[in-house]
């Protein structure tokens, strides 16, 4: 009998990994509101990068929709000096539905700044982004946030927060995080609440310590994958990548690997890299340093640039599954091509598969009609941000209901998506909120005392019922109520849900409203539109009070034999009309509804305008035989 020969073990060099000790990058993460781009300002203050007489206000948040909705929608990232380190900052979105863009923010950095208001306490954002930081293995530093509030409950907020840390099954070393106090907004931070030093260097020295230095292997092959895409007037496409290993020069050839695996030569065009708010051009960007990298043309999220001669890509980047989706496609009402310039589905499929490109946590899928395509996302936010840059761009579309996306398990039984709830509210409230969220079938889980005459309470829900309710839980709550909500996993479909009790009311024929129809009809519900306003057959034109839709003549004449009352009568009768935005339209349109969006209006419509044929069709589905 013969012995097996002895395994041979390989011998591998030992190689020493290097950390760039001048260098830090972390995220700020937090929920919606709880003060990370006002941080960031305080910071690049602090650091000089700004005059600290200057009042720019959420400096990082530069786009048109971030400044005039008051929320962060991009990931950025901005990078200051501190003492003798280079800290880059990404600040993230705060809105569950650009959980996308922290997702991809956390690619990034080596550690996260999680700010918890210290009157909120953690709310479903924060479990999100801390289910996210926990994953990726990333060290914490937890930042109570705005002690300076009046309502502020700083301990039981840490608590809330080491509970929260406990629930997602944090490991042991993950649970021994630094915490510090902050005033963000006056840029002031310390480890005691009630000691705050008079600027953030406790806070940034507390960066210093707690997030790694990133670490690099001084012998690996160049190895960049890019995480975000920006533009440049001049030079096009930017990639953005913080590089892994080796050096990245400008004018070097590299190996260019695509998502898709296909492989190309290409130069390295200009790169930047970031000091403060600025973009400044560089030779080489090191390892661990993040630059802006140009002259690859259609670079793309994933794509790794490396070593020509010993190429090595990265993984793809991923990101959770979207779990809405609406349709856009051409606009077919018969006031199209009035206002906007580009009108064609070739136009359309061009600007959303562009949108794809920078966008992962978006898809885009055919449907059956050749000029409408269905556009899956995180939520009807992020949605209705896409459709309000197109049509600021000239675009006019069709613009569907979002539907909730439904998945089959593998016994066949259809599921939906859920959301946990968390509503903040004062008492009184309770019962009508109760019904409401009961009527959409939600269940309670919870209920909890601000013990200030405000509640907390806590419910599942499927996403489909929450489609429109923020207008009525704001009329519900005379708008101190607050709602916020997260995917919160799959459970069986629930049955029909009636998210909309009323009906509406919908014009017959084509012309200008008129001051005469709108006295007549404004006691029956409540009307979105202004005396002059041009609408076609099929128009919805208000809000009905009763739960049918009601066909109305909006644009018919005084007979002039009745000539007594004179217009200025009519007018000082006339209700002003509940103006829809894009984001309350398409919160309000029924199934068969949809909005025709140009760059001037928005307008509500049924989705079959002829009236005899919508009344066919809508017998036929009481009838239980509409075409699926
Ligand atoms: N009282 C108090 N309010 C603050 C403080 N810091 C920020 N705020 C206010 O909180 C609100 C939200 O601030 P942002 O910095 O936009 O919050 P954010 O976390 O970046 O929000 P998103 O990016 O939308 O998630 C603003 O009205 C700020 O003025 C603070 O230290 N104290
Ligand atoms: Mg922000």
């Amino acid at each position: 009998m013969s012995m097996a020969p002895a395994r041979q073990i390989p011998i591998l060099p030992c190689r020493m990994p290097a950390a760039r000790q001048d260098l830090r990058t972390v995220a700020i993460v937090a929920h919606v509101d709880h003060g990370k781009t006002t941080l960031v300002d305080a910071m690049l203050r602090q650091s000089g990068a700004l005059n600290r007489g200057e009042d720019a206000e959420r400096i990082m948040d530069s786009n048109d929709q971030e400044r005039e909705r008051g929320i962060t929608i991009l990931a950025k990232h901005t990078v200051i000096q501190w003492k003798d380190t280079t800290i880059t900052i990404v600040d993230t979105p705060g809105h569950a539905d650009f959980g996308g863009e922290v997702e991809r923010g956390l690619a990034l950095v080596d550690g996260v700044v999680l700010l918890v208001d210290a009157a909120e306490g953690p709310l479903p954002q924060t479990r999100f982004v801390l289910r996210k930081a926990l994953e990726a293995d990333l060290p914490v530093i937890l930042v109570v946030n705005k002690v300076d509030r009046p309502d502020a409950q700083i301990d039981e907020v840490v608590s809330a927060t080491e509970e929260l840390f406990l629930d997602l099954d944090a490991q042991d070393h993950q649970l021994e995080f630094p915490v510090y106090y902050a005033i963000g907004r006056d840029g002031r931070a310390g480890i005691r609440p009630n000691e705050l030093a008079d600027d953030l260097a406790p806070l940034l020295d507390g960066i210093l310590d707690a997030v790694p230095a990133p670490v690099h292997d001084p012998e690996h092959p160049l190895q960049a994958q890019i995480g975000n895409l920006d533009a440049s007037p001049y030079l096009g496409r930017l990639g953005i990548s913080k590089i892994k290993h080796g050096t990245l020069r400008r004018g070097d050839q590299v190996a260019w690997i695509k998502r898709d695996g296909t492989e190309a030569k290409a130069k390295v065009g200009e790169l930047f890299v970031t000091r403060g708010l600025e973009r400044v051009p560089a030779e080489e960007v090191g390892p661990g340093e993040i630059a802006a990298i140009a002259g690859f043309p259609d670079i793309q999220l994933g794509d790794t640039l490396t070593s020509i001669e010993d190429p090595r890509p990265l993984p793809p980047i991923t990101v959770d599954e979207p779990s809405l989706a609406m349709t856009i496609g051409v606009n077919t009402s018969p006031m199209a091509g009035r206002e906007g310039d580009k009108l064609t589905a070739r136009m359309i499929e061009a600007r959303l598969q562009q949108e794809l490109i920078g966008n992962v946590s978006l898809k885009v899928e055919p449907t059956d009609r050749p000029d409408t395509w269905e556009v899956h996302g995180r939520g009807e936010l992020q949605l209705a941000v896409l459709v309000e840059n197109m049509r600021r761009e000239g675009f006019e579309m069709t613009v569907g209901k979002p539907r909730v996306l439904t998945r089959l398990t593998d016994d066949g039984k259809r599921e939906e998506p859920q959301e946990a709830v968390t509503i903040d509210t004062p008492e009184e409230h309770l019962g009508a909120i109760t019904q409401l969220m009961a009527e959409r079938k939600g269940k309670m889980l919870g209920m909890g005392g601000h013990g200030t005459g405000w509640i907390r309470l806590e419910f599942r829900i499927p996403a489909r019922g929450l489609i429109g309710v923020r207008t009525e839980f704001l009329t519900l709550t005379r708008g101190a109520g607050m709602m916020h909500s997260i995917f919160d996993g799959w459970a069986p479909w629930a049955g029909e849900i009636r998210t909309r009790q009323a009906g509406s009311m919908v014009n017959d024929r084509t012309g200008k409203i008129t001051g005469y129809a709108v006295i007549a009809m404004q006691d029956r519900g409540t009307l979105f539109v202004s005396v002059g306003d041009e609408v076609y057959e099929g128009s919805v034109i208000g809000e009905n009070k009763r739960a049918e839709d009601l066909d109305v003549n909006a644009v018919r004449e005084r007979k002039v034999t009745n000539i007594r009352s004179a217009t200025s009568e009519e007018l000082v009768k006339i209700v002003p009309p509940r103006e829809m935005t894009l984001d309350q339209a398409l919160e309000f349109i029924a199934d068969d509804e949809c909005v025709e969006v140009t760059p001037e209006n928005v307008r509500l419509r049924k989705n079959i305008l002829n009236t005899t044929e919508r009344q066919k069709a809508a017998k036929q589905k009481k009838r239980g035989d509409a075409p699926k």
